[in-house]
């Protein structure tokens, strides 16, 4: 049964078409769940998509309260999926887009999650402003947590800014740096890093586990989506700018 709605997602996706009903994704708990997203992300890997990092949801309460599920997630994005800072996304290769402002954490080296020594913290190397575009695969964005999970927790696309050297021991604050979300200039969304989890390092150790648990790879080089620090926004025609104070900006033009 997992197979068939791993391949049904993936259909979904690669064929831009909404699902309205899936059968057996009630059934799914949280860990078969991640199971049927290991699975979908496998076919991407099959048509020769590189994994370049992992993402978090639901880290803020405003994103919480927009979806209407609070548990933290986890999902695996590709080379595929990142648009370069200033680059054109072509919505038309998506099914019905929303776009949220993040801040990007970037691995120095693989880490093993499941070892209990392993501070994750130490081994970002980098902070970056970060775009995420979220394309659920289901009719409305309707979804329970599993099936969210199956999803790959909406994952569709993202650019990240300047990279800015960061290490734990380092005097860069993050915790509560202003967020801003832009379109054509205007702004339509505020918001602060303190919404994720009170300080965006705190979803490092929270990654952590459900890394280990769902057998969710940390490698050299991935970026961390930490999750999106206000509610997400319709992606439209237009330019789209997460700004985020003392890291800088990051655009990408919707067409
Ligand atoms: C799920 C993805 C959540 C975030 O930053 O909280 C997420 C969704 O909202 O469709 O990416
Ligand atoms: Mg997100």
């Amino acid at each position: 049964m997992s197979v068939e709605i791993a391949d049904s997602l993936d259909a979904a996706q690669t064929g831009r078409v909404a699902i309205t009903s899936l059968p057996g994704l009630d059934d799914l708990d949280v860990s078969q769940a991640y199971l049927v997203q290991a699975s979908a992300f496998a076919h991407r890997l099959a048509r020769g998509e590189q994994a370049s990092g992992v993402k978090l949801g639901f880290t803020s309460r405003a994103k919480m309260a927009q979806m209407g599920v609070d548990e933290l997630i986890v999902g695996r994005l590709t080379g595929a999926m990142c648009v370069e800072d200033g680059g054109t996304l072509d919505i038309e290769t998506l099914i019905h887009p929303r776009v949220e402002p993040e801040i990007a954490f970037r691995l120095s080296r693989d880490v093993d999650p499941s070892d209990p020594l392993e501070d994750l913290r130490t081994a970002i190397d980098a902070v970056a402003p970060a775009l995420e575009v979220i394309d659920s695969r289901y009719e409305g964005f309707s979804f329970s947590l599993p099936g969210v999970i199956a999803d790959n927790t909406s994952a569709a696309a993202y650019a990240i800014g300047p990279w800015r050297s960061f290490s734990v021991r380092d005097e860069l604050e993050i915790g509560n740096l202003a967020v801003a979300l832009t379109v054509d200039g205007a702004r339509v969304e505020v918001g602060s890093s303190a919404a994720i989890l009170g300080h965006p390092l705190r979803t490092l150790p929270a990654l952590k586990s459900m890394a280990a648990k769902h057998n969710v790879e940390l490698k050299r080089g991935f970026v961390v989506l930490a999750g999106a620090a206000t509610a997400a926004v319709p992606l439209r025609r237009g330019v789209v700018e997460a700004r985020v104070a003392g890291l800088g900006r990051v655009a990408i033009e919707a067409s």
